[in-house]
């Protein structure tokens, strides 16, 4: 017998995650770069591996870009390409964190030709994002200092909304700006935008269309993350998740693998403040997969947050209400508890089944020989990676 109603699943039906194009690219630590046979050459090899996830799970029906990992000659001709593998373009990041002008700063910059380049880089992927058909521009700044004193902290917030200002302008009436926050890294001592609360201020400044972005990765530890999810919902600010899992700081493991009670506390509390299913949130990964197989690691990815979800949604938000009201702490966390403690996988492997998807994801991909076969097709050529 199923343990999960017919309510819960036309609600898991509706679930869309975005995977990120550099999830397929090779990528590692400062230390060493493991390469992996068949890693895609090409923002359309990344865009095809992409499509077997969404093939296996039925979760994943766009892709994220970065630009310039991704820049090709005629954005057009791939979201041809996305379609005709069952998947579209999504989330546009742009990225200003490997470019030597940058080194002190891009939106934030003292000097105003290298703000005006990092502007302009912008404006580039808002273009991108009209060919792609894509809605979100998300902006992660890399921006920040090493040492007290090294830099203005005050001066730097004010040029930051000014270039942010200039970007959220030129957005088609259709489009958000998604602002990301990270607490540290690759800057030491202060980040420009550490924080949500920075983030909700800097967004907040420029119209309803401009959004924060929780990277669940980008947290100190200890962080109550679900009470962020609440406060962003609350205000109407959650504009997306990039997913991942932590140990110690930006590990960027597979969702749920850290601490799924983590995940399932967040979705909770996404169910909670109407941010499922809810266009405004928009649900990505943002891993890397340095010693596994990539493909596989995504669809494990999509399938730990469809399978939290579902323990989320067996809250039974009644009686935890009641439980809260009467003051009575040990019956709310009970229930809590055994929504987070049900075993959804079978109901979920039988549910996929009368979808017509395979029971097994994971055992379904891997006897396809899809691996063996982009192994053995993807010879020669350089392999895409994490920045190039
Ligand atoms: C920064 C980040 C951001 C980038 C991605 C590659 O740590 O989370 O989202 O775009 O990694
Ligand atoms: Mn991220
Ligand atoms: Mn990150």
């Amino acid at each position: 017998m199923s343990n999960l109603s017919s309510d819960i699943l036309d609600q898991l039906e509706q679930q869309a995650i975005e995977l990120p194009s550099w999830a397929f690219g090779n990528s590692g630590t400062r230390f060493k770069v493991f390469a992996t046979p068949g890693t895609p050459r090409d923002p359309f090899e990344k865009i095809a591996d992409a499509a077997q996830v969404h093939e296996y799970t039925a979760l994943a029906p766009t892709v994220a870009l970065h630009i310039p990992w991704d820049r090709v000659d005629d954005y057009g001709v791939l979201r041809r390409h996305a379609e005709d593998h069952g998947v579209s373009l999504g989330t546009v990041n742009s990225n200003t964190f490997q470019d030597d002008d940058f080194k002190f700063g891009a939106l934030t910059h003292e000097d105003a030709a290298v703000r005006r380049k990092a502007v302009d880089h912008h404006l580039e992927c808002i273009d991108i994002m009209h060919a792609t058909g894509s809605r979100d521009l998300k902006i992660w700044l890399a921006e920040g200092s090493n040492y007290p004193g090294q830099a203005d902290l005050r001066g730097r917030q004010d040029r930051l909304h000014d270039s942010l200002a200039e970007i959220y302008a030129r957005l088609g009436d259709e489009q958000r700006l998604v602002l990301e926050y990270k607490f540290f890294e690759p800057a030491f001592y202060h980040t420009d935008v550490p924080d949500w609360g920075t983030s909700y201020v800097q967004v907040a400044a420029l119209g309803d269309r401009a959004m924060v972005c929780l990277d669940t990765g980008h947290h100190a530890p200890g962080t109550n993350i679900e009470f962020i999810v609440m406060q962003l919902l609350r205000l109407g600010r959650l504009g997306s998740f990039d997913f991942n899992s932590r140990f110690y700081a930006d590990d960027d493991l597979i969702v749920g693998a850290a601490d799924p009670y983590q995940l399932f506390r967040i979705l909770f509390e996404v169910i909670r403040g109407g941010g499922f299913n809810h266009p405004d949130v928009a649900f990505m990964l943002d891993q890397c997969h340095n010693v596994e197989d990539k493909v596989p690691g995504q669809i494990r990815s999509v399938l730990n947050v469809q399978e939290m979800t579902a323990r989320a949604l067996l809250v039974d938000t009644g009686a935890l209400r009641a439980a809260q009201q009467a003051g009575d702490v040990l019956e709310a966390n009970r229930i809590f508890m055994d929504a987070f403690y049900t075993d959804v996988r079978p109901a979920l492997a039988e549910w996929r089944e009368s979808r017509g998807l395979p029971a097994d994801p994971m055992a379904a991909f891997a006897a396809s020989g899809y691996l063996a076969k982009i192994a053995a097709d993807r010879v020669g050529g350089v392999q895409a990676g994490w920045g190039a």
